[in-house]
């Protein structure tokens, strides 16, 4: 089993709620929601930072968040939605392999943009 617990969901050794699957990508829900359908998306290819990641691995991973930030919206019926990456420890990322965040957002939920974090 990999020390990586995204390489484990990836490779089926523990199990992911899994929401989006192609060759290169993997689209999981996130097992501590900042909000209701906050989703998670990989690229299958263990990477910590995103400048690692081969170009057209990137451009797989953003068509992927592309087509499911509108079935993601739909699914929880968000009004908006954050997209974001912890790109590195000191921005916050907990786990070393690139995801990217998708959280549902609601009209009046409270939460904080992402600018908020640099304001
Ligand atoms: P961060 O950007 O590295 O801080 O985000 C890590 C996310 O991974 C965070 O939202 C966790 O809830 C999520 N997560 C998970 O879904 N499953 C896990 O086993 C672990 C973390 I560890």
């Amino acid at each position: 089993m990999s020390d990586c617990i995204f390489c484990a969901i990836v490779d089926g050794d523990i199990p992911g709620r899994i929401v989006h699957e192609t060759e290169h990508t993997l689209a999981f829900l996130d097992a501590n929601p900042l909000a209701p359908g906050h989703t998670l998306v990989v690229p299958k290819a263990h990477h910590a930072r995103l400048d690692e990641v081969p170009a057209d691995a990137a451009a797989d991973l953003f068509a992927a968040v592309h087509g499911l930030l509108p079935r993601v919206e739909a699914a929880v019926d968000a009004d908006a939605t954050n997209v974001g990456i912890n790109d590195g420890p000191a921005a916050g990322q907990e786990v070393d392999h690139v995801h990217v965040h998708i959280v549902p957002r609601f009209e009046g939920d409270g939460g904080s943009p992402i600018h908020a974090v640099a304001g």
